[in-house]
């Protein structure tokens, strides 16, 4: 294969360099990633925009995201159709925001999105409790996961509406800022 860069044209990569966290060698690698999940189906040129996705199953076998509780979740929220595929566009922003240089409030935006479960723009208790259950896999009871929530809840929520919003999710990963951490990943 060489060094061609027949893959992507300039124009693209410079697209991709301006919308993501990644430098062009780390846009060639992610294809490579991409590639490999599928070589049947994943051309090695995309200098056409071909309409290709890879399905959920494939991505979240990969071992960056293969034991994060919050996969399924991590990777619809990045599919543009919807139902869990994603486009190389779509993985791209998947890994940018997942990498170590995205910004904390842009992980934050992503990290409020997969757990608010009941899509209401608000984390909620029992949204809150469904969290804690995954990043804890299940080792506390059900009282200890019910008291951690309210107490969660009762110290991040600003408005007293007893339910967290944006704003108060912000305030509540200042202080406990384990919440973000499945949101890391080393690509
Ligand atoms: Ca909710
Ligand atoms: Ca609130």
């Amino acid at each position: 294969m060489g060094n061609k860069q027949t893959i992507f044209t300039d124009e693209q990569l410079d697209a991709y360099q301006d919308c993501t966290f990644f430098t062009r060698k780390e846009i060639l690698r992610l294809h490579g990633r991409y590639y490999e999940m599928a070589p049947n189906v994943v051309p090695m040129d995309y200098t056409k925009d071909p309409d290709v996705k890879l399905p959920m199953q494939l991505i979240i076998n990969m071992p960056e995201l293969k034991e994060n509780p919050f996969k399924e979740r991590i990777v619809s929220s990045f599919s543009e159709d919807g139902e869990g595929s994603l486009s190389f566009n779509d993985f791209v922003d998947m890994f940018s925001v997942l990498s170590e240089m995205a910004p904390r409030e842009l992980k934050a935006i992503y990290a409020f999105k997969i757990y608010d479960f009941n899509t209401d723009n608000f984390i909620c208790k029992a949204d809150l409790e469904k969290t804690l259950n995954k990043l804890t896999k299940e080792e506390l009871t059900e009282e200890e996961i019910t008291l951690v929530c309210e107490k969660v809840i009762e110290e991040a929520d600003m408005d007293g509406d007893g339910k967290l919003g944006f704003a108060d999710f912000e305030n509540m990963i200042s202080k406990a800022p384990d919440f973000l951490s499945t949101f890391h990943i080393r690509i």
